[in-house]
């Protein structure tokens, strides 16, 4: 092999091997899922107090097709429902109510479920969830159809995904 190519060949491995060690931690929790146009990603959850009724699930979901669709149901292996709710502070008061209808994600967009604003909410939990447990759900979507997601779980009162499911942030 002359200098030039090996030199060219070096370059290229480095190339290919810079991308995948961004996601090295992230393989224990695949964090991207697709169904048609939809796209799950890094789903995760937070841990809960004993003999708390409700957790949340948060992550970001991306419609890459040309038309609207709607997140319309879900389930987890640890609650009774599956809601998803809206959280508003009026008056210095933190409230939260179902979206009724669907929560829409318009073709192109995403839209992040996250802490304090938009987030699924597992009503009647059956079980504590404890940093580090994975907990195998689904997302129902209207045209996408029903997507299967595990969500990790992070420290009671985190505000962000834990750090393994980051990938690429
Ligand atoms: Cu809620």
């Amino acid at each position: 092999m002359n200098p030039i190519h090996f030199g060219a060949t070096a370059f290229l491995l480095a190339g290919l091997f810079a991308v995948p060690a961004g996601f090295a931690t992230a393989q224990t929790a695949p964090e991207a899922y697709r169904a048609g146009s939809i796209m799950v990603e890094a789903p995760w959850s937070r841990a809960t107090p004993g003999g708390a009724k409700v957790g949340g699930g948060y992550m970001r979901i991306t419609n890459t097709g040309p038309e609207p669709d709607r997140l319309v149901g879900g389930s987890t292996a640890v609650a009774e429902r599956f809601e998803v709710h809206r959280s508003t502070v009026a008056d210095g008061v933190a409230r939260m109510e179902p979206v009724t209808g669907g929560l829409e994600i318009a073709p192109g967009k995403t839209v992040e479920l996250k802490p304090g604003t938009l987030h699924a909410m597992f009503v009647n939990l059956r079980q504590a969830l404890k940093p580090g447990d994975t907990v195998k759900g689904t997302l129902v979507f209207e045209k996408a159809g029903t997507v299967a997601i595990e969500y990790v779980v992070g420290g009671i009162g985190a505000q962000a995904a834990p750090a393994h499911v980051h990938g690429h942030h």
